[in-house]
């Protein structure tokens, strides 16, 4: 739990609520990238997932933490894993504070905050799942050039800023399986060039808390 003033805490939750940027999404790109790729397993997708700001049923939530738990190739040892993503279209799904992880981290993997590749010119098809709890546990990502450490507030758009998903809100329930889910989605294209690009949260003091990763774009 931070420490953030009603008045912030209001805003931020109207923003939340005026729901993801894409509609209609049809969740099926990144798949079979991996084929062959040593050990690899690739949860299946949902195909489609009701429009972003509406909140899904942990029955609807659990194919895509399946998924986020599978998707890319896990890299190296201990504190320097990190998830590697192949291929021309790429998935992924980016957990808010999966139940069992520290307080504002995103997990993929269950890995908490990993770097994750991607290759040059991709095209990316980017989800957040929020299944944190509990009053200002709101949470979204952004994409960008901005380095930590961060400031309590993150001026948006960050400089070099590749990718946004609005904030979500937290789940609706302490159980986690009678729980709804919030989550959204975004489409891009990673930069043409190499280059280190991190990913936050933009829910004020997340990032400076620590709810960042790196995002390398890589030849
Ligand atoms: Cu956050």
């Amino acid at each position: 739990m931070n420490r953030i003033c009603k008045r912030m805490l209001a805003a931020v939750t109207a923003l939340a609520l005026t729901g993801g940027a894409a509609s209609g999404i049809v969740l099926a790109a990144g798949m079979g990238n991996m084929g062959g790729m040593g050990g690899m397993k690739m949860g299946p997708m949902p195909k489609h997932l009701p429009k972003p700001g509406k909140p899904i049923h942990y029955t609807v939530a659990r194919p895509l933490i399946k998924y986020s738990n599978s998707e890319g190739m896990l890299m190296g040892h201990g504190k320097h894993k990190s998830v590697m993503f192949m291929g021309h279209n790429i998935h992924m799904v980016i957990i808010a504070v999966e139940p069992g992880s520290p307080d504002q981290t995103f997990e993929i993997h269950k890995l908490v905050d990993p770097k994750l590749t991607v290759p040059a010119g991709a095209n990316i098809t980017l989800t957040i799942l929020n299944m944190d709890y509990g009053p200002g546990m709101i949470h979204g990502v952004i994409i960008g050039k901005a380095q930590p450490p961060y400031k309590t507030v993150v001026p948006v758009p960050v400089p070099g800023q590749i990718a946004e998903i609005p904030l979500t809100m937290p789940r609706t329930a302490k159980s986690i399986k009678k729980s709804n889910y919030y989550f959204g989605t975004t489409t891009f294209k990673a930069p043409g060039t190499p280059g280190t690009y991190y990913y936050l949260c933009q829910m004020p003091g997340h990032a400076k808390a620590g709810m960042y990763g790196k995002f390398v774009v890589t030849p």
